[in-house]
């Protein structure tokens, strides 16, 4: 059964028909949908046990198996957390310990309710194999709100963890005042101490002036990038260095105003990199440098949501100087999805990258799509050799009348759904045997997905039918 569905799809995917490309320079890029019908993904990382880790906003973290699209629900807060699809506040960033096999944690930055004030907490998880469990808090209670919560997480080579905040919306008030934790860049250790080479030995403030950085990667020789949301212009990519100032709200991109400059000269204000102008909300960020996309190497992959007005979102590739410490170019790519862009990752095998849509307009709706986008000509550099327990192909697609599935055993059963884009479910199947055939001739054009779960995990696929 799993060789037959095995050559199936491989069939499918051979075929080539099915799946559309993406040119980049000789490099032709496949696309596929990993994962549809999630809820506002915001953090997509590649973990140490080579699954991709979500965060969902409503307060869900999924672990993806990569080859199948298979994913499981390993925490679920969303009683804890104010979801309700408003503003900004929920499950926002995470990290994985650096010293995984012997010490499996998972960093999670989340808002929370006190009494009717929103605050904001890191706290560890421990994997157990199946779920998160044993949350301890690393810090709690820093201030939040409807906005500007930040924050990314990003585990530093010296193994600190840096963390931004956002100024609540404050008008950057919080942002000059050094012994508030909002409008920062925080540097700790993994246990929430200071590190004793912070700026300030007793401080977790490592850098501030920021506005609602909500982008962290390490590029080439240990730079800390990031990316930073401006008000209406001067969206910004820095450099993150220890000690310094932002300059927001007294700066806004570079220090190239009049009334900028004497701040600036004061205080020392580090400059971006580049600025953009309407801000095209910049987010979630990974430096790229795999042979599998030659043309992206060296380069910085930006997630854009595209703005308030939903007039910008792309993935946006900005080329480095040779150092790293300048952006030389930027192309952009998939401002046909008109779906912002939150964040993405890198296969560090196969070179793909993933990146994580969350609908068209602000602050993001569904179903929400996880896509990948592969250079299937590229040998992988370590080719997993295990196959998945738990599979599902769906095709033709685009379909006509018949859509064809071939579930793997773990399936049998079990139903599986067909929701609408538009939020409709179709219907309910039951899954009898590995093959199963539903006529939709009848059904209205458009696009729609498969959501099947077992104990093994849910998987998702999306069909067109034009
Ligand atoms: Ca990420
Ligand atoms: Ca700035
Ligand atoms: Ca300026």
């Amino acid at each position: 059964m799993r060789t037959l569905l095995t050559i199936l799809l491989a069939a499918t995917i051979g075929s080539a028909v099915a799946q559309p490309t993406w040119e980049v320079g000789a490099t032709t890029l496949t696309e596929y949908d990993l994962v549809t019908g999630v809820q506002v993904p915001w953090e997509i990382l590649w973990g140490p046990d080579d699954h991709i880790w979500v965060t969902e906003r409503r307060g869900k973290v999924l672990r993806v198996d990569p080859e199948t699209g298979n994913f499981t629900e390993v925490l679920n807060m969303t009683s804890t957390i104010p979801y309700n699809g408003g503003g900004e506040p929920g499950m926002l960033g995470m990290a994985m310990h650096p010293e995984w096999d012997t010490t499996p944690l998972v960093f999670v930055v989340y808002n929370y309710f006190q009494g009717n004030q929103v605050r904001e907490r890191l706290s560890t998880f421990e994997w157990n194999g199946t779920d998160l469990v044993n949350e301890e808090y690393i810090l709690n209670n820093i201030p939040g709100a409807g906005i500007h919560n930040g924050s990314r997480l990003l585990i530093l080579p010296d193994n600190t963890l840096l963390m931004s905040t956002g100024d609540k919306g404050d008008g950057g008030t919080s942002s000059q005042n050094e012994t508030a934790l909002n409008g920062k860049m925080l540097r700790l250790n993994l246990d929430g101490t200071v590190p004793a080479d912070n700026p300030d030995p007793t401080s977790l403030v490592y850098s501030w002036g920021h506005r609602n950085a909500q982008g962290l990667c390490v590029g080439p020789n240990g730079l800390i990038y990031s990316s930073e949301h401006g008000q209406n212009s001067h969206d910004e990519f820095n450099i993150i260095e220890a000690g310094r100032n932002y300059g927001w709200p007294d700066v806004e991109g570079f220090c190239d105003q009049a009334n900028e400059s004497d701040f600036c000269a004061e205080f020392n204000v580090r400059e971006p990199l580049d600025t953009w102008s309407p801000c095209p909300a910049v987010n979630g960020i990974e430096y790229y440098n795999h042979p599998a996309i030659p043309e992206w190497q060296n380069s910085v992959l930006m997630a854009v949501l595209g703005g308030l007005g939903a007039q910008y979102e792309r993935l946006s590739i900005l080329h480095m100087s040779d150092d790293g410490s300048a952006i030389e170019s930027e192309d952009q790519y998939f401002s046909e999805f008109n779906q912002r862009v939150r964040d993405v990752c890198i296969n560090p095998y196969t070179g793909s990258v993933y990146v994580a849509l969350n609908g068209s307009s602000y602050p993001g709706s569904g179903p929400n799509i996880i896509k990948e986008f592969k250079n299937e000509d590229f040998v992988s550099v370590n080719e997993n050799e295990n196959l998945p327990l738990q599979e599902m192909a769906i095709y033709p697609n685009p379909v006509g009348e018949t859509l064809q599935m071939e579930f793997s055993d773990s399936f049998i059963g079990t139903n599986f759904y067909v929701i609408g884009f538009d939020g409709k479910q179709m219907g309910r199947f039951i899954i009898e045997d590995n093959k199963v055939r539903v006529n939709v001739s009848s059904w209205a054009k458009g696009t729609y997905y498969v959501t099947s779960t077992t104990e093994l995990g849910t998987i998702t696929k999306t069909f067109v039918i034009r």
